[in-house]
């Protein structure tokens, strides 16, 4: 297990009592490990990394944020999706908060009878570490029509602290929730 995933495990233990210095709370580094083991076991690494964090886009169309995206609610009509105004190279991202290893992106695509699931047709999936060093996870090309999650493994291990998604053609970029995954 390297670092990053046990930086990305410690997220999820309590860390008050391992921060405790008076002595008459504090957790051995073995029971540490033991709850990051079964932390891990369980499955609640599977936690997103995106949800609730910051967002913005390139532009916006009326009053769909691109925070619309991070809320947690994964329903897929477009009072609860993002839309940019679509312009060339619209894009939305996230900031995890500091870096993570990112593994997977999914994104919930819209599924109402607009039929604007194509809108994804075309998006570049990117991870940086900083906002000058975007690197590609990977990209989906479509077709997303009638596909109400689209997900996407990195290509290969990729450590960033900001993920962003790029449209590669002029179209609104529509996002209804984004979870990352490290
Ligand atoms: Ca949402």
């Amino acid at each position: 297990m390297n670092f990053w995933r046990l930086a990305t495990l410690c997220e999820l233990c309590s860390t008050s009592a391992i921060n405790d210095t008076s002595g008459q709370g504090s957790v051995d580094e073995k029971a540490i490990g033991s709850l990051m083991r079964y932390k891990y076991f369980v499955g609640l690494s599977n936690v997103s990394l995106s949800t609730h964090k910051l967002a913005k886009q390139t532009t916006e169309f009326l009053t769909h944020s691109a925070s619309l995206a991070v809320d947690g609610n994964p329903n897929s009509v477009d009072t609860n999706c993002t839309h940019t105004a679509g312009e060339p190279n619209d894009w939305w991202m996230v900031d995890l908060g500091r870096v993570f290893q990112v593994t997977t992106v999914n994104i919930i695509n819209r599924l109402d009878e607009c039929n604007c699931g194509d809108r994804l047709d075309g998006i570049i999936y990117e991870v940086g570490i900083t906002l000058d060093s975007w690197e590609e996870c990977g990209r989906f090309d479509g077709p997303g029509i009638g596909r109400l999650e689209i997900n996407i493994t990195c290509h290969r291990a990729m450590y960033g602290r900001y993920v962003r998604i790029r449209k590669l053609n002029q179209n609104a970029l529509s996002l209804c929730e984004v979870f990352v995954y490290s």
